[in-house]
Order: structure tokens, then C-alpha cells, then sequence
């Protein structure tokens, strides 16, 4: 597998997510027709992973089997992205669910590091939950990407890592959820010192700010020589009182500010280099 030059940049896109209702916001990609011409425009504008959440008929939030195996079908073979299932889901999902999401086959899983505090809600993963999903990750061999929401989270990667070792390809890359009400701050000396404490098995990070924090955490990001995600999970205005207009725009944000600091956009080929799916 080669090494992928230094200079590149991922950014991976989170189109969706489960909080946002399609009634607060008819642009959010909810249907999988709106989903896939979503990532197609994105990976077009320079993404090279998409990060999935799915909706039902009504635009809620839901893990259904059946739909996600479409899903992953559909985005397969309608563009190169690297496609991950959140295994998050929403609040609400009970844990077995966020388990089955591994039956679906994904390239790559979200993989939580533990209970946040999630506004008003609890967004829960338990250690015992966190370790049965890694195991079952290393087994079906789906690549995870460790969600790390405040610096608790670093340091139980380090216990993950030291008693299960590493993930199925060998690499291990972690992305920064940041400013979520109940995590860490979306800030640059928040991300200084998270970064600061990733195990030195982590070969890649990226980082995503949640609303207001958006740009000050992209921007600590690319200064710390990370990758992004971006994408109307995480916020919803451009600029103040602005509202997103779409996924792709904020890609093409992404890889303007990448190109200021250097950065080239990461292809999905590259992306698989990355991350251990090219084996
Ligand atoms: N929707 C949040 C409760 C993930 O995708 O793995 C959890 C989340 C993280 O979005
Ligand atoms: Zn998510």
C-alpha cells in the first residue's frame, strides 16, 4: 500500500446527519435520490469519504437494514467515495441497532469513544458497547473511524488500542467532533490538545467543528497538518444567518482554505491508501 504524499487533504463529507429536520431545513439530503446527487456533487467538488446517515419515508431518522444496504449499494455505484455508516445513529437508537449497521458492509464505521452529554440529550456508548463494536469491526472488516468528542475519549482509544489492537487494515485515523454542547470546545487550543494526546498508533485525524466552531476548528485543523469534515450534519449557515445552501459548497470551502495552506484534495483512491481498505 503506498504512502500517501503529505501534502494531501481529506475531507470527508457528513451530508445528513440524524438532528436536523427536513422541515427546518428542505435542502438537508434526506431520500436516497437526494443523498447520492449530494455526494456525487461533493466528491466532484473534492470529497473523497462520505459519512452516512439515512432517513425514512417520512425524513426520520432510522438504521433499517434493508435501506442502508441500498444506501451503500447506491453510493458504490453512482461515485468512488469511500462510504461510512455511522453507527451512531441518532439519540434515540437503542444499542443493538448501532450494532447491526456493521451487516450493511460499509468501507469504514463510525466508532464513538463514549457517553457525551449531547445538548439536552445523552448520546451513549458505553465501554462494553465500544469494545463489542471494535471487535466486531476488526471481524467483518470494516474499517472504523473513532469519533472523539472530548479528551475522556482520547485517552480511552489508548485503553481500545492497548487491549484489541489495531483495526482491520492496520491504520488507525480518529476524527475530532468538536463544540458539541456537552463535549470538548470547538476551539484551537481545544484541538492543540487533543491532538497533543492521540495515541502515537494514530496514523490520520481530522477534525469537525459544530456550528459557530466551524471555521475556527477547520482552520486549527489545517494548521496542525489534519484533514476535515465538513458538512451539514455539523452547521447549517455559511456565514452568519446564512444558510447552507448545500453539502458541495461547503467541500469547495474546504479545499479553498486546503489550498491556502497547501493541501491538495485526497482522492478516494488515496483515501482507501489512507485509511487500510486498499489491501
Ligand atoms: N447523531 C449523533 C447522536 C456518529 O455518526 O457516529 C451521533 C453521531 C456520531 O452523529
Ligand atoms: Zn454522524
Amino acid at each position: 500500500m503506498p504512502d500517501v504524499p503529505a501534502d494531501r487533504l481529506l475531507i470527508t463529507v457528513a451530508p445528513t446527519g440524524a438532528e436536523t429536520s427536513k422541515q427546518d431545513c428542505p435542502q438537508l439530503p434526506t431520500t436516497l435520490e437526494e443523498l447520492v446527487k449530494a455526494a456525487q456533487e461533493c466528491e466532484a467538488a473534492g470529497a473523497a469519504m462520505v459519512h452516512v446517515h439515512i432517513r425514512d419515508d417520512e425524513h426520520r431518522p432510522t438504521l433499517d437494514l434493508g435501506r442502508l444496504k441500498e444506501t451503500v449499494a447506491a453510493l458504490r455505484e453512482h461515485t468512488g467515495l469511500v462510504v461510512q455508516l455511522s453507527t451512531g445513529g441518532s439519540v434515540h437508537d437503542p444499542l443493538e441497532d448501532r450494532l447491526r449497521v456493521l451487516d450493511a458492509e460499509p468501507d469504514s464505521c463510525s466508532l464513538t469513544m463514549g457517553t457525551t452529554n449531547f445538548g439536552d440529550d445523552v448520546f451513549s456508548n458505553p465501554w462494553p458497547f465500544v469494545c463489542e463494536l471494535y471487535q466486531l469491526s476488526q471481524e467483518r472488516k470494516v474499517v472504523p473511524e473513532f469519533e472523539l468528542f472530548d479528551l475522556g475519549q482520547v485517552h480511552a482509544l489508548h485503553r481500545l488500542l492497548d487491549k484489541y489492537g489495531l483495526p482491520w487494515g492496520g491504520k488507525v485515523h480518529c476524527d475530532l467532533v468538536m463544540g458539541v454542547p456537552g463535549g470538548m470546545n470547538g476551539t484551537a487550543d481545544a484541538l492543540v490538545a487533543a491532538v497533543r494526546d492521540l495515541p502515537a498508533a494514530v496514523t490520520s485525524w481530522s477534525a469537525t467543528g459544530i456550528g459557530r466552531s466551524t471555521l475556527a476548528v477547520l482552520l486549527a485543523a489545517l494548521a496542525k497538518g489534519g484533514h476535515l469534515r465538513v458538512g451539514m450534519e455539523d452547521v447549517l449557515t455559511i456565514s452568519r444567518g446564512v444558510p447552507v445552501e448545500s453539502n458541495a459548497q461547503l467541500v469547495e470551502r474546504a479545499v479553498a482554505a486546503g489550498r491556502l495552506a497547501q493541501r491538495t484534495p485526497m482522492t478516494p483512491a488515496e483515501a482507501k491508501d489512507l485509511l487500510g481498505l486498499s489491501a
